[in-house]
């Protein structure tokens, strides 16, 4: 029972910003897990490289190359999915940038790049996948958050006030579609090993707090979402509609 809970055969997910990082490690283990994956990124090379990658372990790998904050192109990429017969059951919105400047110093275009790529995006990506899946009365979306959705740190407003809406879409999705057989649930992951976070790994200073600030005493490795997201993706979680669960180390549980 506990097994087929967790299995994914006969699903498709499509993952945003998942030719590698956090995006990546989570198509790597919906995979693992008997889902057959839609890979997205800008890059057309670097997603051609991870899906022959991927196809080299024997998963089923579709790929998908947009950029999530250009609406026309997912609105193709939705309409080249449906031309292929390729139905989305699970949505993981991963594509996220970071932009480091105190509020006082941002230019507005800087705030609205951040703001539309890492929340404005998942709206418009969720609201094409969540259009398809009331359809069929089922599905999975996985938007992902931060610390950062309920927490705010120097420097990194908008990506803060962003991922604190990616948990306020994640509510109002399951408002709307939770009774429709779509659960929407949010993944706060930590201080994560990712190139996103490279400036503050290698500042020593920085890296000591995040050391000192995380019970668990180190930063998160991207496999280490693979598990909760996994969960939110299966029938494990068929009762789970609006959480954010946070994959911390345990930082936001302590002062
Ligand atoms: C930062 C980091 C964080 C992490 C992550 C934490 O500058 O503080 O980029 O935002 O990347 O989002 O959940």
């Amino acid at each position: 029972m506990s097994t087929k809970l967790f299995d994914l055969s006969g699903k498709t997910a499509l993952i945003t910003g998942s030719s590698r990082g956090l995006g990546r490690a989570m198509a790597e283990g919906l995979a693992a897990a008997g889902a057959a994956v839609v890979l997205n990124g800008v890059d057309a090379q670097r997603l051609s490289d991870a899906a022959a990658q991927m196809r080299a372990q024997g998963y089923t790998v579709h790929e998908s190359a947009f950029d999530v904050v250009d609406e026309a192109a997912v609105l193709a990429a939705f309409e080249a999915l449906d031309a292929q017969g390729i139905e989305i059951d699970i949505l993981i919105n991963n594509a996220g940038i970071q932009f480091r400047k105190p509020l006082a110093e941002l230019e507005t275009a800087d705030w609205r790049r951040v703001v539309d790529t890492n929340l404005t995006a998942a709206f418009v990506i969720g609201r094409e996948a969540g259009r398809r899946m009331l359809t069929r009365k089922r599905g999975k979306i996985i938007n992902i958050g931060s610390l950062m959705s309920g927490l705010g740190r120097v420097t990194v407003g908008p990506y803060t006030a962003a991922k604190a809406g990616i948990k306020a879409l994640t509510q109002t999705m399951t408002a709307e579609w939770a009774e429709h057989g779509i659960q929407a649930n949010a993944i706060g992951p930590g201080y994560m090993l990712t190139d996103m976070n490279k400036p503050l790994i290698e500042n020593e200073t920085f890296n000591a707090w995040v050391v000192g600030r995380t019970p668990a005493r180190r930063w998160g490795n991207p496999d280490e979402l693979v598990g909760t997201a996994i969960f939110l993706a299966s029938s494990a979680s068929d009762y789970v509609s609006g959480q954010i669960i946070y994959v911390d180390g345990g930082m936001t549980a302590i002062l």
